[in-house]
């Protein structure tokens, strides 16, 4: 086996086109996973004894995005210590606490079902799927709070088209990791895992759809949902799945963990909407994070010119 130094790797030996790591953090990385590890090995897997080294690796060369908010982003401390990530705990600090040791390197995400090219793809495939764009996004929950992130990833429809879905293909379900060793307080969460979502088609197709592998330029933070989750603007946050691991495209609308679990209190389709109340919070309102006000939700929290048409002729009371 070929057995470099440090020193001697280029960056073009060991990342995708669109992505550098910050040279400190590299090396830094590397000193830990050991030097002699590096030939033949992936970035994402050489990081993988220092994987809370790697969860901020800085991601450069980002496009910016037409779809980006300008309103004014939360701050980073924000939005890694208010999460929902309930395979971590309930609380909104519990993910920032209890997901620091977990393990997302190597890791894959299967993507099946009706496609012409079923396939598994590795951290570094996903990577170079398409460039890394920054989308600075409203993110609404149902729990009446919302934040402005600046999230990196790339429009999800440019997965799809790789591997060829058939005509048959109306749905997409998607699928958390779950591994209860790793996940102990998931158990007293209340809701089934792994944690599982859906899209229709069209909304899959959609461009605000992001495929999501970082925010505030870094690659996410574990408790964020590393290394790869989903990102759909115009719906409440739990649509948003993290730490994805499965993909598969079918003819019938997939389960939904919140459906499955309150199903009169959460529908599949889940778009923001202030007109329809949720029987334990007034969606009318909500209070974006770091304020003090509460502000006005905004119908499709305000991307309705690009996702109203996908409704058309639709009773959006009905179908919450
Ligand atoms: N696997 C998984 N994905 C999840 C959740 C979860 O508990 N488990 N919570 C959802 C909810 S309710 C919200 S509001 C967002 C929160 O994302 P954030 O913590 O990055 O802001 O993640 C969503 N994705
Ligand atoms: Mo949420």
């Amino acid at each position: 086996m070929l057995i470099r130094k440090a020193a001697d790797l280029t960056y073009a030996d060991i990342t995708p086109k669109s992505v550098y790591l910050d040279r400190r953090k590299f090396l830094r990385a590397m000193g830990i996973a050991g030097a002699a590890a590096v030939a033949g090995r992936s970035l994402f897997e050489l990081a993988t004894p220092a994987q809370t080294a790697f969860a901020g690796t800085k991601l450069s060369g980002l496009a910016k995005s037409p779809f980006s908010t300008t309103e004014k982003q939360n701050s980073y401390e924000d939005v890694t210590h208010y999460n929902n990530f309930y395979e971590f705990g309930t609380d909104k600090s519990d993910p920032a606490k209890n997901a620091q040791k977990f393990q997302t390197s190597p890791w894959t995400v299967s993507v099946e079902g009706d496609v012409a090219k079923p396939r598994k793809f590795t951290m570094d495939e996903i990577l170079k799927i398409a460039p890394l764009e920054e989308r600075i996004y409203r993110h609404r929950c149902v729990e009446a709070w919302s934040i402005v992130v600046p999230w990196i990833g790339f429009s999800f429809h440019n997965l799809i088209k790789l591997v060829e879905p058939m005509p048959k293909a109306q749905f997409v379900a998607f699928q958390s990791y779950y591994d209860p060793r790793q996940m102990p307080q998931g158990r007293g969460a209340g809701i089934d895992f792994p944690y599982v979502e859906g899209l229709r088609m069209d909304e899959a197709m959609n461009p605000l759809t992001l495929l999501c592998v970082g925010m505030y330029g870094e690659t996410l933070p574990n408790q964020d949902g590393a290394p790869v989750r989903m990102v759909i603007p115009w719906k409440y946050g739990f649509k948003s799945i993290k730490s994805l691991v499965k993909i598969k495209f079918q003819s019938k609308m997939p389960p939904t963990t919140w459906n499955l679990s309150v199903p009169n209190w959460y529908g599949f389709y889940s778009n923001v909407n202030p007109n329809v109340d949720h029987p334990r919070w007034s969606q009318a309102k909500e209070r974006r994070l770091g304020e003090i006000f509460k502000r006005n939700t905004l119908m499709f929290n305000g991307y309705g010119d690009q996702v109203v048409s996908m409704y058309n002729g639709m009773d959006l009371k009905k179908n919450f």
